[in-house]
């Protein structure tokens, strides 16, 4: 490792274990851990390195773990999903699976004596769960419409499957890069209308023409932490849509494990490093590491679309079909969903499935002679095509339900609270609410037009859940983050504080009164 990183005295708590053994060491020690039970696991094992393979132990559900995939682009087939709704399903009750915000799935209530045999039934149908946590590359995501969207630049689909497979040694677990500072996130733009939230990865590749050739200009930096929240940065590269895009997020990878910092894990991300070098000094560091020139960035990035939902029924640049964007409420699934969704992508599309970072879903590939009897599926009731504009564009991160760090619970107050606005309101048009359960950001609400971040205030003189309210998220073209305006509102009085929001600043109006008859006659 290079001299810039500090001294071993200096190394935070995660540093020190991280040294002692390597978090994807456990990979070996499952069937042991299997046999001896959660319980009589050495701690850190257990809390920590665990997550190398993406099993998490929840401890406001002991014993009942959270497993994250890795869903290259947000893609999967129907045989994938069938094998992940087995998985939850044995669960019963504790069983289901969430979509992500970052396009992926998160199956609940996962036993740990079973996950060798789980993990075998992954790797029959290319599924894997590895480095999805802790100081590891996330989920890449990519645009959800690639190859089918006819206004498309760049397919994202094999880019993404390469930089994931060169990241994780195909699934099976890659020691170079276990051991990052902090987590990372890459993401690979192929649309014009910012599909992936670019502004918000420590890589991201946006299309743009650099002297007549399509390729990608290169974004670094960008993350969300509890103590500060920034934009991605220009790198000042273009690389062609090739194997560079996977050669160039390696180099980027090297020198952060090798000289990112690693004293304080709330200074440790990207951008970190690149504050105290400069981009100059960075972009050299990976030009060296790259072992070629890089080309600077083109002028301009293609990105010149607001962004879509991909919620209800569009043609494919493939004549004849058409894919179908499902509303997934608060993105949760049951094991009956997953089935049902897997066969629905067998009998009316190709078995492809896709899910998209506002936790939805896309089944594409529908002939037109076969939308008809799709849309009259009764899974389309709860699933809808169509759904009331607040809900349609509602996200949030797990919360209380699940998570330690959570101050509050979000998925199930969300929707409760978005309904209940509904019922009241009429809106021109959908209104994007973010809600997140800490200052983690896991749901974005920088993101989002509200957005609602977990708090601890105060009501009559004792502490309640509260909400800060975030304001002025913008995606798509011209993606910029919101900002607090307003700290500490209970969540109990936040009802009349949204409603009023959306009267003054978005337009909502009352719905028209009933109207009753003066008289009634008999
Ligand atoms: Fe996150 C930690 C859930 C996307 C920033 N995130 C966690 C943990 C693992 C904490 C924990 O151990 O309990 C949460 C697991 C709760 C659970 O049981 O589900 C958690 N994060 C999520 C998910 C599931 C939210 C969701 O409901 O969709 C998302 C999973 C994505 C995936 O598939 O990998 C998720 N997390 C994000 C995002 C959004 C994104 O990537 O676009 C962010 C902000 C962007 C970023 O990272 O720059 C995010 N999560 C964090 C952070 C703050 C990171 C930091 O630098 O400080 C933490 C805490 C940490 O890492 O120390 C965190
Ligand atoms: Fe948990 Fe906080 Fe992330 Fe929500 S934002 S999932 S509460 S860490």
């Amino acid at each position: 490792m290079n001299s810039t990183i500090e001294p071993a005295t200096s190394l935070n708590k995660f540093e020190k274990f991280k040294a002692e053994k390597d978090g994807l060491a456990v990979k070996d020690e499952l069937d042991k851990f299997a046999q001896l039970g959660w319980e009589a696991i050495d701690k850190t094992d257990l809390e920590h390195r665990l997550k190398w393979l993406g099993i998490f132990y929840r401890p406001v559900t002991p014993g009942k773990f959270m497993l994250r995939m890795r869903i290259p682009n947000g893609i999967l087939s129907s045989n994938q999903m069938r094998v992940l709704a087995e998985v939850v399903q044995r669960y019963g009750e504790d069983g289901n699976a969430d979509i992500t915000t970052r396009q992926n799935l998160q199956l609940r209530g996962i036993r740990l004596e079973d996950v060798p045999d789980i993990f075998r039934r992954f790797e029959q149908v290319g599924l894997t769960s590895v480095q999805s946590g802790m100081d590891n590359v996330r989920n890449i995501t990519g645009s959800p419409m690639a190859g089918l969207d006819g206004n498309e630049l760049i397919d994202t689909r094999d880019l993404v499957r390469k930089v994931q497979d060169a990241i994780t040694n195909s699934g099976k677990g890659n020691l170079h890069f276990t051991n990052l500072p902090r987590k990372f996130n890459i993401a690979i733009e192929g649309g014009r209308d910012n599909s992936v939230h670019a502004e918000i990865n420590d890589i991201a590749f946006v299309p743009a023409y650099k002297d007549g050739q399509l390729g990608f200009n290169v974004l670094v930096g960008g993350f969300f932490s509890a103590k500060r929240c920034e934009a991605a940065v220009s790198l000042n590269v273009w690389v062609p849509p090739n194997d560079d895009v996977v050669d160039l997020c390696l180099a980027i990878l090297i020198v952060y494990r090798d000289n990112g910092l690693r004293a304080n894990r709330q200074k440790a991300r990207l951008m970190w490093l690149i504050d105290e070098w400069g981009i100059d000094k960075f972009r050299a560091a990976i030009e060296e590491e790259f072992g070629r020139a890089l080309t600077t960035a083109a002028e301009d990035d293609e990105i010149d679309w607001d962004k879509r939902d991909h919620i209800g029924v569009y043609p494919q640049k493939q004549p004849g079909l058409n894919y179908v964007g499902l509303h997934i409420p608060m993105g949760r699934l049951y094991a009956q969903d997953m089935f049902e969704l897997a066969r629905m992508a067998e009998v009316y599309g190709s078995g492809e499935i896709r899910l998209t970072v506002e936790q939805n879903l896309i089944i594409p590939n529908t002939p037109d002679s076969r939308l008809d009897s799709f849309l009259a599926e009764p899974l389309l009731q709860r699933f809808s095509i169509n759904p009331a504009p607040l809900t349609r564009a509602l996200v949030s991160c797990t919360g209380a339900q699940f998570c330690n760090f959570a101050l509050i619970e979000t998925k199930n107050r969300a929707l409760a609270m978005i309904k209940a606005i509904e019922a009241e309101l009429e809106f021109p048009r959908p209104v994007r609410i973010h809600w997140t359960g800490c200052p983690n950001s896991c749901g974005q609400p920088q993101v989002a037009e509200i957005g609602l971040m977990g708090t601890k205030a105060r009501k009559d003189g004792k502490a309640v859940e509260g909400v800060d309210i975030y304001l002025g998220g913008k995606v798509g073209k011209d993606a910029q983050l919101g900002t607090c305006v307003q700290k500490g509102i209970p969540c109990d009085d936040l009802l009349p504080v949204l409603r009023n929001l959306l009267i003054e600043q978005f337009g909502a109006k009352p719905r028209s009164e009933v109207v009753i008859p003066s008289v009634i006659s008999h």
